[in-house]
């Protein structure tokens, strides 16, 4: 077979750029290795900023999203036993969209493979890249139910395989560089199902660890818990889980929380990186493929539709003859990427001051802490970018 382009991955990077491309009428077959079902199931981001809502519903991609999804306004911190909010739409009239990952992700297969028509083979084995460097690459894989090999000749590869993805190791390692950040500890994914405990988002800031609460749905609450990095979920138990979060999001006059059965249990070890640049020849990384920024500034989903975005229109571009945008397509993205991996290490700071054991560091983070509540601009700056720089998509 030929196609335009051949899509690795459908996660909202992959997803989002197979279904701008059918509609800007570039041709293209996206490859997946787990089933639909479990892509349209697996738990992760739910924040979207405002301008990728805005991107996506341009595109006609955002109907069910924005019956559905709640937005969020404000957010909270708490420590010292008092709370203080922040309300950003007050600042700079932007909110946060909650809409869970799954949810996205059903939205674009369907948009893409049932409404479009469009060409996605999930379940896929042993993906190889081939060519690269050349005028005809090409992508291998085995077909799970007939265990054959079939190749697929394209003029441009996207690599949206996320961050355990085999786009990234295609690429020689002497022709990029990856730079790293590894925070030294682990944040405890939780999901309960509870409805959420206040309307917004709660960050308890405590000597003990970092603690979060992040309303999803009416019966679904995420929690986070700062713990060691490769800390084994099984040490946290129902009743440690609750008493951490109880004492970590503790202030005066806050309801108790709401308790539940946890859904989701698993540690996520704090690290960030990012490849540059983010093309190889005809190969293109987009999304946790090029950068992962650790989720304490809900970040992730958000660039992966930035990128995605950048590269269909510069696909669309390139196929009807200026090429330029895709020659500027890694630079980019990487000026938005670096602005949020400085936010998230900046947050990190703040969030993780108290509990590190260090008396500078918890010093600093409280000033930090108290300068952003108890200055306008400070906060402002803040807002802007939490909520996500506005964009031109
Ligand atoms: P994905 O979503 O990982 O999708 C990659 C897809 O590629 C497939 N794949 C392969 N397919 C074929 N062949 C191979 N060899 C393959 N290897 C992998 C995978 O099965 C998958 O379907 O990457 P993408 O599209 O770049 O999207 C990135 C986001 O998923 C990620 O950044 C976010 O989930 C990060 N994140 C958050 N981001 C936000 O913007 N806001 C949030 O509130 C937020 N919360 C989170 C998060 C990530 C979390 N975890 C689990 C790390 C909360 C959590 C807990």
């Amino acid at each position: 077979t030929r196609t335009s382009v051949v899509v690795i991955g459908a996660g909202p990077a992959g997803l989002t750029l197979a279904n701008v491309l059918r509609s800007g009428g570039v041709d293209c077959v996206v490859l997946e290795a787990e089933n639909r079902e479990f892509i349209e199931q697996r738990p992760r981001a739910g924040f979207m900023e405002e301008w990728a809502v805005r991107a996506l519903q341009a595109r006609g991609l955002a109907d069910r999203l924005l019956q559905r999804a709640q937005t969020q306004e404000k957010f909270e911190f708490r420590f010292s036993g008092h709370r203080h909010t922040v309300r950003p739409v007050d600042r700079i009239g932007r909110r946060h969209f909650v809409y869970p990952q799954p949810l996205l992700v059903t939205d674009l297969v369907a948009a893409y493979a049932d409404a479009q028509g469009g060409d996605i083979r999930f379940g896929v084995q042993d993906v190889e890249l081939h060519g690269l460097e050349s005028e005809q690459p090409a992508v291998s894989y085995t077909d799970p139910a007939t265990g054959e090999r079939h190749r697929i000749a394209c003029a441009t590869v996207a690599g949206c395989d996320g961050a355990r993805g085999v786009s990234r190791a295609a690429v020689p390692e002497d022709r990029m560089t990856v730079a790293r950040h590894d925070y030294g500890l682990g944040w405890l994914a939780l999901l309960a199902e509870a409805p959420p405990s206040s309307d917004g988002v709660v960050f308890g800031v405590h000597p003990s660890g970092f603690g979060a609460h992040m309303a999803r749905s009416p019966e679904v609450t995420r929690y986070y818990l700062e713990c060691p990095a490769g800390d084994d979920p099984e040490n946290w138990p129902h009743e440690r889980v609750w008493s951490e979060l109880r004492t970590r999001l503790a202030a005066a006059d806050v309801p108790p929380l709401n308790e539940g059965r946890l859904i989701e249990k698993r540690v996520l070890d704090m690290h960030n990186y990012v490849v540059e640049p983010m093309r190889h020849g005809r190969l293109f990384l987009a999304g946790d493929a090029a950068h992962l920024v650790a989720p304490i500034a809900a970040k992730g989903m958000n660039l992966a539709i930035h990128d995605a975005l950048t590269l269909a229109d510069a696909l669309i571009a390139d196929a009807a003859g200026d090429g330029s945008a895709l020659d500027g397509y890694s630079d980019t993205c990487l000026r938005r990427v670096w602005q949020y991996q400085e936010f998230s290490l900046w947050f990190s700071d703040v969030l993780h001051g108290a509990s590190s054991g260090d008396p500078f560091r918890a010093g600093t983070a409280e000033a930090r802490l108290r300068r952003m509540l108890g200055s306008a601009a400070a906060s402002t700056a803040f807002a802007e970018l939490y909520m996500g720089e506005e964009s031109d998509h």
